[in-house]
């Protein structure tokens, strides 16, 4: 299921954003998703405060989705001109970390340039759209299979094998600003950019805390929305870098998440 927000990232937000994210990507031109993308948020403390503002922007719908919100991934969506269409999939297969019950992970997209089916705009099942967001991860739950594929540096090598699935996905062209939110189930693809200018859009997906199997130390370490719209923003660039860093968040790094765990303890104490 997905489903169109109310709510926009205003105009200045949108290119301020876009012309930071076209100096820090030098790589651009590649015609697949640039990986560095992953990282932009953690890049500096500007970046940091971005995201901040970008989480501002969907806080009642999170809000009214979620007891306790947690920022699973927030990433830079880069497709170049002549960049390759995505292939068809459903999130939750690409994502093995997921251990919570229900899965109520959901995909905040949002381009920061209009987007149309001749730049690389999503792809959608129109039946599947809802107007409530609390209807996602809730209804179409059914996990389809997917085949591999080795495309070159292919951000999404797994494309769903059913026909009628990928027929039935239709570009949703919006302008910018405008947020898709779009739960793990729901089957998506995007269309190639044959324009000359690059598709930019970013993504954030959020998950209900309370909902993470016992013991789950790599999700636990990672912030809740509140801690990062609460914390005073340097702080929170500190704790946002020590829950990227994967290397300290390897569950098998025992030593460096007791001091990570308790280095956050020590911030968080001294933030209430
Ligand atoms: O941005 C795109 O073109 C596709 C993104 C996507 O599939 C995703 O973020 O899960
Ligand atoms: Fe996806």
């Amino acid at each position: 299921m997905w489903s169109l927000i109310k709510e926009r990232l205003g105009p200045t937000l949108v290119d301020d954003i876009s012309s930071d994210i076209l100096k820090y990507d030098t790589n651009i031109e590649s015609s697949e998703f640039n990986r560095s993308g992953k990282k932009y948020f953690a890049t500096n403390f500007k970046r940091y405060k971005f995201l901040k503002s970008i989480l501002k922007s969907i806080y009642y719908p999170l809000q009214a989705y979620y007891k306790n919100p947690l920022l699973y991934h927030a990433f830079i969506l880069s497709k170049s001109p002549g960049g390759n269409s995505t292939s068809c999939h459903q999130d939750i297969v690409f994502w093995r970390d997921l251990e919570m019950e229900p899965r109520t992970a959901i995909t905040f997209w949002v381009p920061l340039i209009n987007v149309n089916n001749k730049n690389g705009c999503l792809k959608l099942i129109p039946t599947e759209k809802t107007e409530n967001i609390l209807h996602l991860n809730k209804i179409d739950k059914k996990i389809y299979s997917h085949k591999d594929f080795k495309s070159q540096n292919s951000g999404f090598p797994k494309e769903i094998k059913e026909k009628y699935i990928l027929e039935r996905c239709k570009p949703v062209e919006i302008d910018s600003g405008n947020w898709i939110a779009f739960d793990c189930y729901s089957p998506h693809s995007s269309c190639s950019n044959i324009s000359e200018y690059h598709r930019l859009a970013l993504k954030v997906v959020v998950l209900e805390k309370d909902n993470l199997l016992k013991n789950n130390k790599k999700l636990e370490q990672l912030l809740t929305i509140n801690q990062i719209l609460k914390f005073p923003s340097f702080l929170g660039y500190i704790l946002f870098l020590f829950s990227n860093s994967s290397r300290i968040n390897n569950p098998k790094n025992r030593v460096l998440l007791k001091i990570k765990s308790l280095t956050s303890k020590i911030l968080f104490m001294f933030l209430k």
